[in-house]
């Protein structure tokens, strides 16, 4: 029998990427995000592809009903989830806290915090039968902070702790648990953060080589393929050319 994957946030970036690549490597897949166009070609290319099996959750991770709903009706044959990456996030704004939107830290903190927590209590009943994994994907931002980073460092913080505290308290269940921890990495994240400027948001990328969602979605799948006695309790993975949060060299052919 084919193990599954729940991937939060799959119809872009490094959900995406570690989505083929778990499929790649023979998983049945949960698939999730909000766009629900994206998530059924995603299905049906993945399926064509790959031969493994998709089963679409087009939920907002805030909505903890929506999830929680979701979970109750997940059909038996799917309920042995073995693998759940909590990856749904974003930021948005870049700016100090005294000019602060309301909108854009509701926002963060509801997705990156709330969210993850809502799922995460939602499985953890199945996880407890598999035996399972769950990585959690924080950020550089969560080890550091950086000049306008703020509330979406905080949000990083949290997972970063709750990431600790998973681990805790779910051992005895023989759930592991880990964390990837990114530097810059190119994806519709810049995108999100700067309320769809195009321009803006390549300039971020400009002048060094970012990581790409595939850097990511591989060490993903490096935690998850260790043997059973191995916990990699957390990656931080940075673009050379990125040594700090908020610090990158630009234009030295790095
Ligand atoms: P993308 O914007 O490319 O992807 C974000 C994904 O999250 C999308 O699939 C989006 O789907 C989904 N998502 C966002 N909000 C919700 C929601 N409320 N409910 C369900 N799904 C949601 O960004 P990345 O791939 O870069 O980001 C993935 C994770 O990696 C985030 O947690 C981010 O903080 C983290 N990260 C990113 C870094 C980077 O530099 N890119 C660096 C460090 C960490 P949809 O819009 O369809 O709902
Ligand atoms: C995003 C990482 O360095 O681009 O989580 O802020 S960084």
């Amino acid at each position: 029998m084919s193990k599954i994957a729940l991937i939060t946030g799959t119809t872009s970036g490094i959900g995406e990427a570690a989505a083929y690549t778990f499929a790649k490597e023979g998983f049945d897949l949960v698939l999730n995000g909000r766009r629900a166009d994206r998530l059924t070609e995603q299905a049906k290319e993945i399926e064509t592809k790959y031969g493994v099996k998709t089963y679409t959750m087009q939920v907002d991770v805030r909505d903890a009903e929506q999830v929680q709903s979701f979970v109750n009706q997940i059909p038996a044959e799917w309920q042995a989830i073995d693998v759940l990456v909590n990856n749904a996030g974003l930021a948005a704004g870049l700016g100090n806290l005294e000019d602060g939107d309301l909108d854009h830290w509701n926002r963060m903190i509801d997705t990156n915090i709330k969210g993850l927590l809502h799922v995460t209590k939602s499985l953890i009943p199945l996880l407890k039968k598999t035996k399972g994994h769950i990585v959690n994907i924080g950020s550089i931002a969560g080890k550091e902070v950086y000049a306008g980073g703020n509330v979406y460092c905080g949000t990083k913080h949290m997972v970063d702790a709750l990431n600790k505290a998973m681990r805790r308290e779910l051992a005895e269940a023989g759930i592991r648990v880990s964390s990837v921890n990114p530097g810059a990495v190119e994806t519709e994240f810049s995108l999100v953060r700067l309320d769809g400027d195009e321009a803006k948001a390549a300039n971020v990328y400009n002048g060094f080589e970012n990581l790409v969602a595939q850097d990511i979605a591989d060490a993903i799948w490096y935690i998850v393929s260790r043997p059973k006695h191995v916990n990699i309790n957390e990656l931080t993975i940075m673009p050379t050319a990125q040594p700090a949060a908020g610090l990158v060299i630009r234009d030295k052919g790095l």
